[in-house]
């Protein structure tokens, strides 16, 4: 069957039909990136963020269908502008797994943006029939689908394993919710400030002072009791991944 069909290919077969060549690739890599918003939207329900992303992807496989070439410069420059946009963002994320909701669509965007970018040239040729018998598209390809189910499987073992603090006496109580800090002011004494963050959301939170050096990720879920020395002032604290926004004061008295 596998020889008839190679038979078939070398013989008869115009280059960008049959066989998994770097066209597919392309394919593969812009549904990749077409899939990425879903997991969030499947757990937080319709947001419009996560659903315009998938527009593009999504312009770029009907291109690719229709007008191919057309289709494939767009996957190219809108993988490379996905991946270019969250070049800061990126690496933190792909840090913790134990939030799927960052984890799973920030891997998939790196995998099928990084897929489809380096098909971009090899695919433009192969459009214009300028195309050499290759198994690589196929090994990328495998490679690109066994790490977005790896990254998948690994991130939900992560989100199993998350534990939460219990909290100390006389800590303040912080709520992380709907992207906001509660209370947005936190007073405290000259001294140890002690805090029991709460994370209500579905996706990762942080709690950030840059002048007191504290950095504490707090999973999905997920409540964590800190202590840390402040002397007496006026800090500003906020999330590392939605700061803008997402911040408020600590007030050591
Ligand atoms: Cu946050």
């Amino acid at each position: 069957m596998q020889t008839q069909e190679a038979a078939k290919l070398e013989g008869t077969a115009t280059p960008h039909t049959g066989g998994f060549d770097w066209i597919k690739l392309m394919a593969l890599g812009g549904a990749i990136l077409l899939l990425s918003p879903v997991l969030p939207i499947l757990i937080d329900g319709f947001n419009p963020f996560f659903t315009i992303l998938i527009v593009p992807p999504l312009v770029g496989l009907v291109l690719l269908r229709f007008a191919r070439k057309v289709g494939i410069v767009w996957l190219g420059v809108v993988s490379l502008a996905l991946l270019v946009m969250n070049a800061g963002f990126i690496p933190d994320a792909l840090m913790h797994p134990e939030s799927p909701a960052d984890f799973v669509p920030v891997s998939m965007l790196t995998v099928g943006g990084l897929l489809a970018v380096t098909a971009t040239i090899p695919a433009f040729r192969a459009a214009r029939g300028r195309t050499r018998i290759s198994a690589l598209p196929k090994v990328l390809g495998g490679v690109a689908v066994a790490l977005v189910v790896t990254s998948v499987g690994a991130s939900m073992v992560a989100r199993g394993m998350i534990t939460s603090d219990a909290p100390a006496a006389g800590s303040t109580v912080v709520e992380m919710e709907d992207f906001a800090f509660g209370p947005q002011t936190i007073s405290a004494e000259n001294g140890e400030v002690s805090l029991y963050l709460t994370n209500n959301d579905s996706v990762r939170h942080t709690f950030t002072v840059d002048e007191l050096g504290v950095d504490v990720s707090i999973a999905p879920g997920q409540s964590r009791q800190i202590r840390f020395d402040a002397d007496a002032g006026e800090y500003r604290f906020y999330c590392k991944p939605h700061d803008p926004g997402m911040e408020g004061d600590l007030v050591v008295g």
